[in-house]
């Protein structure tokens, strides 16, 4: 048995959920918030080829007791028994028929704070569910691949999963959390859905559920510059209700279904003022259903969140640290420069004893104003022209931070007000006790 196999059983409805003991094999890459791999649209699409060559050999769908979803669960099983994943096929019955969800844990890990990541895998019986959901499926299935290929290790447990006979109704979600006793449940500290992300006429949007993890997406989709909106019909919508429904943080993202993309959208995303997926719930919704640009995109999100999400609140001895270390020029007497961190990860607002950090190389720091700018906006005015011809300033400031949410973009603004003397910002660093 090689060091990577992993362990399978098969359930008959107990609940799923002890995390394995052991350690994940390799090296690996403990504790923080190591970056993300690129996750590669290839290999997603290739996942998505292969739901649709068994929907192909099974009647032209995926559906909840039917041989192509049954064949759905093996083929992702497969693939994650053999990167080292511990899986459980848990199975349900529900109108007469079989049902099937499954879970793989990402061995090591603190059992007590596990973040979950699922897609529903069945489709609809009138058609192969490419992009409902295969496009959910395959992108959380390859986020798990590179999880085993990066030997990752991040101080949470990761668990993933995928849901039978959601289009009837969350059934198999909800069979999972309901047999989840409640001492299992408290431990699950998120969970992110993800059905349709691969709309051909796409819009980003953000579930507006837990402010953390929507906060989460939210700087992934600033970082490449793509708008999002805040996901409107979802409520009740997909799997993520059937955790929401005991109390378990959680967020999501999607790219639409029937409905309409308006001409203010279009201006936005592009596209046409058509529905996102024309295709939805229909035998049309194929490999050619997808639009690759936004399904590379959110399998990228999912595992930014993953790495983000997963890194652990056990705060270091000296507060959890966002820093940014690059030198920024502060041109005399000109226009004001920043440096900005993002902060994400940390729920809730910031504290009433905000830390920052402060390191300025200048000559005469009488000619500097320097605020502190939170992600909404509001300034903090830290230095504001005292000083005189003292040299540099490096210093440590306490902000009153309490009315501002923590996750986002934070920055340091530096005005050079007077001439003849210059500097840079060396490092601008926020530290969360
Ligand atoms: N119910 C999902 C598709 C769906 C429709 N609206 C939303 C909002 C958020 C997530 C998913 C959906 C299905 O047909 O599988
Ligand atoms: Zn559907
Ligand atoms: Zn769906």
């Amino acid at each position: 048995m090689s060091a990577l196999a992993g362990a399978s059983a098969l359930v008959l409805g107990a609940f799923v959920g002890a995390v394995p003991a052991a350690a994940a094999p390799g090296a690996g890459t403990a504790g923080a918030a190591a970056t993300p791999p690129d996750i590669s649209v290839t290999n997603v699409k290739q996942h998505l080829s292969d739901l649709q060559t068994i929907a192909t050999n099974n009647g032209g769908n995926r559906a909840h007791g039917r041989a192509g979803y049954k064949a759905s669960i093996d083929f992702v099983k497969a693939k994650l028994d053999a990167a080292g994943y511990t899986t459980t096929v848990q199975q349900f019955s529900y109108n007469g028929t079989t049902g099937y969800n499954l879970i793989a844990d990402w061995p090591g890990g603190d059992p007590n704070q596990v973040i979950m990541s699922g897609s529903h895998l069945d489709s609809v019986t009138s058609g192969p569910g490419i992009n409902d959901n295969g496009s959910g499926s395959a992108a959380v299935l390859e986020t798990a691949l590179a999880v085993s290929r990066a030997q990752f290790q991040p101080t949470k447990h990761l668990r993933f999963g995928w849901w039978g006979a959601e289009e009837l109704g969350l059934v198999g979600s909800k069979y999972y959390v309901n047999n989840l006793p409640s001492t299992e449940r408290s431990k699950i500290k998120g969970y992110l859905n993800f059905d349709m992300i691969g709309s051909p006429n796409p819009g980003y949007f953000v579930y507006d559920d837990d402010p953390t993890i929507e906060q989460t997406f939210k700087n992934y989709f600033a970082g490449l510059g793509v708008p999002t909106e805040i996901e409107t019909e979802g409520d009740g919508r997909s799997d993520h209700a059937s955790f929401k429904n005991v109390g378990i943080p959680v967020g999501g993202l999607f790219t639409g279904a029937s409905r309409t993309k308006s001409s203010a959208q279009v201006q936005k995303w592009g596209g046409t003022t058509t529905s996102f997926d024309r295709c939805y719930h229909s035998s049309c919704d194929t490999t050619s259903n997808i639009n690759d640009t936004a399904l590379d995109r959110n399998s990228d999100a999912i595992a930014y969140a993953v790495w983000n999400l997963s890194a652990g609140t056990t705060t270091p001895p000296d507060g959890t640290v966002f820093e940014n270390t690059a030198d920024v020029t502060v041109p005399d007497n000109g226009a004001a420069v920043t440096s900005s961190v993002t902060v994400s990860g940390v729920s809730g607002n910031a504290p009433s004893n905000l830390a920052v950090g402060v390191n300025i190389v200048h000559t005469y720091i009488g000619d500097l104003v320097v605020d502190l700018i939170a992600p909404d906006g509001s300034v903090y005015n830290l230095h504001n022209r005292s000083g005189g011809s003292t040299d540099n300033i490096n210093q440590t400031y306490t902000v009153n931070a309490s009315s501002e949410v923590a996750n986002g973009v934070w920055k340091l603004r530096v005005q050079d007000k007077a001439s003849w003397d210059t500097g840079y910002i060396n490092s601008f660093k926020l530290t969360f006790p």
